[in-house]
């Protein structure tokens, strides 16, 4: 058996804080899963070295299910996003291990490859209609087959989703959270004006998505949904926080927008009402935070039989190992829908050498055994951690809002 020697926690800000597990076996090989938690890295690195670590070493690498089972049932205070980060890495970790002995590239493991590559959607975004369909042009000419489209809000100083540097965005932006002001009124009526500027500019034969980021009310989130109908977005995401997961019932009666909900989600108890129901159409849990590719195994097949489609999580903020496991378990799931791509900047590239690719729009993991994303632990050392939260949202009253 391949048994664990050693795991450690690697902590990096090559430009954002990442965390990362290595996990070591007798005989040489190793791998690695992303535990980046954004703006809360450090409660899983504490949590992956007081409970988890101590509990590897001596195990059989290759019983991935029974090292799950005993991190997620044997932890008497079960899930939370710490809790499923941090089993969320030895599980990547230990499927790139067998995935690597078998010398085979992970989706094999899975099932093998059902697709030629994975359609990803980009981010373009600016503080003006105007600027965003530049943006949007720019990367049509880069060959994407799907864009998010996020544009600044007159009258608001701030909106998520615009960003200073482009092509990449990083909400957390300073030590302690930055304040930013919030009105659905005042945004509400500018997504249909982008939405209708894009496909005059872009054509019909690309996929236009928007991210309402948790801000609305179920009924505002209605209204959105049925003003967007004559655009064909592919979907709109997180358009009220599901935490209520009934509430979804309500925007469903409203329109036929197709919705996306999950990246905050950590377990198939999140979305077990949402899937059931069949009141989303895309679930974008993702490897990282809801406890890894044994995990979101289970919620894809629940999903499946729902007609519910994967739309993962790719932000900046999850490592080049979450988006290399990610891409594995794309290229394989029967109901895969699309894979959000933000791309991470060269010196993250660099600290996290990938065998994935990206070309006209589609990203391919590569054939290299595991999930092919490794960690250089010298360069990782150079980039020291730098405390950063994500920002909060009041309303223009003062109120505490969504962020
Ligand atoms: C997305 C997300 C991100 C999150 C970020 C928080 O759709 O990509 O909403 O932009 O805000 O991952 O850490
Ligand atoms: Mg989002």
């Amino acid at each position: 058996m391949p048994k664990i020697t050693g795991a450690k926690v690697i902590v990096t800000c090559p430009g954002r804080n990442f965390v990362t597990l290595k996990i070591e076996t007798a005989d040489g090989v190793h791998g690695i899963g992303d535990a980046t938690l954004n703006g809360r890295e450090l409660s899983v690195v504490s949590y992956l070295n007081d409970h988890v670590i101590p509990c590897l070493i001596g195990r059989d690498a290759h019983q991935i299910e029974d090292i799950w089972q005993f991190l997620y049932r044997g932890a008497y205070w079960r899930r939370g996003p710490v809790t499923m980060s941090a089993i969320a890495a030895v599980d990547t970790a230990l499927w790139d291990i067998k995935a690597k002995i078998a010398g085979l590239p992970l989706y094999q493991l899975l099932g093998g490859a059902s697709r030629t590559g994975v359609m990803v959607y980009g981010h373009a975004n600016g503080s003006t209609v105007d600027e965003t369909i530049a943006e949007a042009l720019r990367y049509q000419a880069m060959g994407y087959k799907a864009i998010r489209l996020q544009s600044g809000v007159p009258g608001l100083p701030s909106t998520y989703g615009v960003s200073k540097d482009k092509l990449f965005y990083e909400p957390a932006d300073a030590a302690l959270p930055t304040e930013n002001v919030w009105s659905s009124a005042k945004y509400l009526p500018t997504v249909p004006k982008l939405f209708e500027a894009a496909r005059e500019a872009l054509g019909w034969d690309i996929h236009l998505l928007h991210d309402a980021h948790h801000r609305l009310t179920p009924i505002e989130a209605a209204r959105l949904g049925k003003d967007l109908e004559p655009y064909r977005p592919f979907w709109i995401e997180d358009v009220t926080p599901a935490e209520n997961q009934a509430s979804f019932r309500l925007i469903r009666q409203h329109t036929t927008t197709p919705l996306a909900v999950g990246e905050v989600f950590n377990s198939i108890w999140d979305a077990k009402q949402l899937i059931d129901e069949q009141l989303i159409d895309y679930i974008r849990t993702t490897i990282v935070h809801a406890g890894g590719i044994s995990h979101l195994r289970r919620i894809a097949h629940l999903a499946e039989i729902n007609n519910v489609r994967t739309g993962f999580h790719g932000a900046t903020d999850l490592s080049p190992a979450c988006m290399g496991a990610a891409l594995h378990f794309d290229l394989w799931v029967p109901n895969f829908g699309i894979q959000e791509y933000m791309r991470h900047t060269p010196e993250t590239d660099e600290v996290f050498p990938h065998a994935y690719t990206f070309a006209d729009g589609y990203l391919h993991p590569g054939e290299a055994p595991g999930h092919g994303v490794d960690i250089d632990e010298d360069l990782a050392a150079r980039y020291p951690y730098r405390p950063a939260s994500l920002p909060v949202n009041r309303l223009e009253d003062g109120s505490m809002y969504n962020w």
